[in-house]
């Protein structure tokens, strides 16, 4: 990786998802690899949720979503977080195709980001509960409760 002069931390939102193998314990870990990652601090983590695949089929997914405080720019960020992927064992066979892990940046601070390989904020991140209802629990002025209400019809519990 090419060394840059550090800048300000921005907080970044990260959607976590799994539906293939361990999904609980995925997501478990790839919370702890993101506390882990460089220049970046994990500030705040969701409950884990159960939630049933959304325009997409398999087994039911684990959810969560993570506040960081991060130095690095956005694309490294992506290539970070794809490289999380790529150590979970993820195979990229089709879209919304089961996954062993999925690592999703929904915000980076106030960023409008969109190249071929990012689009930020995440263009869907507002009509998925399986986004919304993490995001909720641990950033509640960034959902409206007619975003959440919009989704009543999507099944999701919170993992104790
Ligand atoms: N991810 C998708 C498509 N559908 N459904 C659930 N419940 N959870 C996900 O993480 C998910 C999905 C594409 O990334
Ligand atoms: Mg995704
Ligand atoms: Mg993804």
């Amino acid at each position: 990786m090419v060394a840059r002069p550090l800048r300000e931390p921005v907080a970044a939102y990260v959607a976590l998802g799994a539906n293939l193998g361990n999904a609980a314990s995925s997501v478990k870990h790839a919370l702890a690899a993101l506390a882990e990652l460089p220049h970046t601090r994990l500030v705040k983590a969701s409950s884990l949720y159960e939630t049933a695949p959304h325009q997409a089929l398999g087994p039911m997914y684990v959810n969560a979503v993570a506040l960081l405080h991060t130095q690095l720019t956005a694309p490294d960020l992506l290539a970070a977080l794809q490289a999380l992927e790529q150590a979970a064992g993820r195979v990229r066979s089709g879209v919304n195709a089961p996954r062993t892990l999925d690592l999703d940046v929904l915000f980076y601070g106030e960023a409008s980001i969109s190249s071929p390989q990012l689009s930020v904020p995440h263009p869907r991140w507002d009509q998925r509960a399986f986004v919304l209802w993490p995001l909720h629990e641990i950033a509640p002025a960034l959902v409206k409760p007619s975003m959440l209400a919009a989704v009543a019809d999507q099944a999701i519990t919170r993992l104790t």
